[in-house]
């Protein structure tokens, strides 16, 4: 009981040292907890995330594009990689967190659970989805638990490669013909508002933030990250000479904020509870992949086994 309160007391010290806690320091268990979830939740949704822009890699319209399109998703499948990694640096298991996320027992972000209709919608996920993921992550490079904080590092510059790419793709669209500035603007009306339900409920409804913020796992809130993510895009979709779909939006000249439209978070709480238009197709994609690869994965851990033996 004393060593625990010392340790307690060692750990409170080093967050509020701003010292990164490592995987060999004692950590309270409900702080080992929550980084797996929260990881782990984020792994599931670099995986899942590869689906909806997967999807259209035999249709991108030019070599070009379906080169940079392999690449970004296979970053994804990296990104995953060192977030699982990270989340079995606290004692998960990787299988069972993938076990997890196929029996609905463990969540990935809502906005993979919305359809590409369009290749508009590529370029949507990418300047669109990959910049909120930016917002939120680059806060998360000063993580206080050390493996994730370096994962994002890696993480961010990836995906500022990959929210570039998509701005790109959008300008083309946005400048071309009628038909392509409509597809453009389509996209932009279909994705801003699930986009903007990345960063989580709002502060008052999120049970998390102020635990995670104490202890420096968040260092900004839901809200606050939300309103930085619509103030950095608002003067881009304008750049694009597109509309953001809110009749609310107006700047505030004091604030030096845009102000918002309310958003529809009966529609966040239902596709966040597997009621979205494309759940059922993520899930059973991932439960497909998993169990086909099942050979892999055995003869992989045989050969290791092997390999230690000989060792
Ligand atoms: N969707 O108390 P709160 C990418 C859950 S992938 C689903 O605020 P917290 C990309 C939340 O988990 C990048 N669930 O929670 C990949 C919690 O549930 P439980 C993905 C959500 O953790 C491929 C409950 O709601 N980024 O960019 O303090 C291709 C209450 O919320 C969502 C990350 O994963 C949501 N949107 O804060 C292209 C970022 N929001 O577990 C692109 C890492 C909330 O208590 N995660 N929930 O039942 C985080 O930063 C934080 O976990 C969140 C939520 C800000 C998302």
């Amino acid at each position: 009981m004393v060593e625990s309160a010392e340790q307690q007391a060692k750990f409170d010290q080093t967050i509020a040292a701003e010292i990164s806690i490592e995987p060999r320091d004692w950590m309270p268990e409900a702080y080992r907890k929550t980084l797996i979830r929260q990881i782990g939740q984020h792994a599931h949704s670099e995986v899942v995330g590869m689906l909806p822009e997967g999807n259209w890699i035999t249709r991108a319209p030019t070599l070009r594009r379906k080169a940079v399109l392999l690449a970004k998703v296979q970053d994804e499948a990296g990104h995953a990689l060192y977030l699982y990694s990270a989340a079995e640096t606290l004692g998960a298991d990787r299988n069972d967190m993938v076990e997890k996320l196929i029996d609905g027992k463990m969540k990935y972000s809502s906005i993979f659970n919305y359809p590409t209709l369009s290749w508009a919608d590529v370029a949507a996920i990418g300047w669109l989805v990959d910049g909120a993921a930016i917002v939120n992550q680059v806060a998360l490079c000063r993580a206080s638990y050390g493996p994730y904080a370096r994962a994002m590092v890696r993480v961010c510059k990836e995906e500022s490669f990959h929210q570039r790419q998509g701005f790109e793709a959008m300008m083309a669209l946005a400048g071309g013909t009628k038909a392509q500035k409509q597809m453009a603007q389509d996209s932009v009306n279909r994705f801003w508002w699930p986009v903007l339900t990345m960063f989580g409920p709002c502060d008052d409804d999120s049970p998390n933030s102020a635990q995670s913020m104490a202890w420096n796992i968040k260092r900004f809130s839901n809200d606050e990250l939300r309103q930085k993510f619509v103030d950095n895009t608002v003067p881009q979709v304008e750049a694009l000479g597109l509309t953001v779909p809110d009749p609310d939006l107006k700047w505030n000249e004091e604030t030096g904020h845009y102000e918002f439209g309310e958003i529809n978070w009966d529609e966040f709480y239902a596709v966040v509870a597997g009621q979205g238009p494309c759940n059922h197709e993520r899930i059973a994609a991932r439960r497909k992949a998993w169990e086909e690869g099942r050979w892999v994965r055995e003869a992989a851990s045989a050969y290791a086994a092997r390999r230690q033996q000989a060792a």
